[in-house]
């Protein structure tokens, strides 16, 4: 059976003081149990404190991204085994915003993918159309071409160890959501694409989150839907009472 899930990305936001005093506030908020699964990707100067901070919770910490080289000379990057030396198993590639300004192509993220599922980290894949893909009627097409390039050549078992994030860049951080429907619609085709080229049983297991302007109004909409598997949220997770709101929306 595959897991419902609500990740927050913070993405470059909070400097170490910041980060403790929203751990705080998600420790309170957090009364109940939750019945999804819940991370959170801070900043990699924030992943220590953050590991340390959360180890008494359910809550999981991720990464934002990483290098897919074990070690050597690439100044700036962090690498997976690095990760895991501070307790972070869970790591998101592909985000948009890596694609768009640091040029990560999907075959490069091909060998993230690879160096990740090889040190057993789990992967939370983002990809996503861009509202000119989707004018031109190609959402699709791209979506599929994403797949294919970045993870369709990995071996079955490595599929216990993928979360798809599907994240329409027009919807990202804009306020802009897509549809219930919309993000229905094309859950739908990327399950299908998982049956098609990987099998029905990596299909029904692998969660697909929706990723792209949740907020606390429409994630149980979003959430209800058949293939829509939780949540990547960016912006409302900096907010505490925001991210249990949407942790609770199932
Ligand atoms: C998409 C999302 C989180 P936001 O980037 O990955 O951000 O919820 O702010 O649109």
């Amino acid at each position: 059976m595959r897991k419902n899930i609500v990740a927050g990305n913070w993405k470059m936001n909070n400097d170490l003081s910041e980060t403790e005093e929203l751990i705080s506030h998600l420790k309170l908020q957090m009364v109940k149990e939750p019945e999804a699964t819940v991370m959170v990707a801070p900043s990699f100067t924030n992943l220590y404190p953050t590991f340390q901070a959360l180890r008494d919770t359910p809550i999981i910490v991720a990464a934002q991204n990483m290098h897919e080289s074990e070690k050597g000379a690439f100044t700036g990057e962090v690498s997976a085994s690095m990760l895991k030396s501070v307790g972070v198993n869970t790591v998101i590639l592909g985000h948009s915003e890596r694609r768009a300004y640091f040029n990560e192509t999907n075959e490069l993220l091909e060998k993230k993918v690879k160096a990740a599922i090889d040190n057993e980290m789990t992967v939370i894949f983002c990809f996503g159309e861009e509202l000119e893909d989707r004018k031109n009627d190609k959402h699709f097409d791209l979506v599929e071409t994403q797949l294919k390039e970045s993870l369709f050549q990995l071996p079955k078992s490595a599929w216990n160890n993928i979360i798809l994030a599907y994240e329409p860049v027009w919807a990202i951080g804009t306020g802009e959501t897509a549809s219930p429907e919309q993000a229905q619609e094309m859950h739908k085709h990327i399950r299908q694409l998982l049956e098609k080229n990987v099998g029905k049983e990596v299909a029904e297991n692998t969660s697909i989150l929706y990723g792209g302007s949740v907020k606390p109004n429409n994630a149980k909409e979003i959430f209800a839907k058949e293939d829509v598997d939780g949540g990547l949220i960016g912006g409302a997770s900096l907010n505490a009472v925001d991210f249990v709101e949407i942790v609770n929306s199932f």
